[in-house]
């Protein structure tokens, strides 16, 4: 098995790392390091500027991940904001904003970033497309889970275990893009 270090304050995000992960063949260590989060355009700059601090604290064989909700009725928002939207309005705030609207197309989207001794610098994005319901409903998962039903399934991920969230999340779409681009850029040098 292969050890990689998750740089995550997230607990349940760990979590998935480790179930994703492992059958793939690596070990998922937890490194409770913060890096800035920089506000930027887009889910991969956070990324790339995450990496490039925790390499500068002297870490390395790292891997994390930047993840946001982006809601097509509300021209992509809460996006790259997610964070902080979580953490003021809520998902009571987004079915709010969400109210008499028809329109409830929503897309996860997860950018993966590693840095590892022998392969350098890799970065993947994976997406989960799906709707926001109208109520909260379930008590798994974590932040935006409640109010989120993924295209193939009529549970939102809040309702189902890690099995088949990392089947259908945006998480468990990136993590088997990264595992595939790992070991062809093993195989190329
Ligand atoms: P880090 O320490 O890894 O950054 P975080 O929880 O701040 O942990 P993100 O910045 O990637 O993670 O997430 C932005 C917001 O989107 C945050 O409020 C999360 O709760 C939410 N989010 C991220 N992934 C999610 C998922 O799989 N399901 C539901 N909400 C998610």
């Amino acid at each position: 098995m292969k050890e990689v270090a998750l740089v995550t304050s997230n607990m349940h995000k760990l979590k998935e790392f480790r179930h994703g992960l492992a059958p793939l063949g690596y070990d998922v260590v937890h490194l409770p390091v913060d890096c800035d989060e920089i506000q930027a355009d887009t889910l991969e700059e956070v990324v790339d500027r995450c990496l490039d601090d925790v390499v500068e604290m002297g870490h390395s064989n790292i891997i994390l991940d930047d993840s946001g909700l982006f809601i097509d009725r509300l021209n992509g928002f809460p996006g790259v904001y997610s964070s902080y939207v979580f953490s003021t309005l809520g998902n009571e705030g987004i079915l709010k904003l969400m109210d008499g609207s028809d329109d409830r197309r929503a897309r996860f989207e997860c950018c993966i970033g590693c840095q590892m001794d022998d392969v350098g610098r890799l970065v993947v994005k994976g997406s989960s497309p799906g709707r926001i319901i109208g109520e909260a409903r379930g008590r798994l998962g974590f932040g935006y889970d409640p109010i989120f039903v993924p295209d193939g399934s009529e549970r939102t991920f809040a309702e189902m275990g890690l099995d088949e969230k990392n089947a259908l999340s945006h998480r468990g779409n990136a993590m088997r893009l990264f595992v595939n681009a790992l070991s062809s850029k093993m195989k190329v040098d």
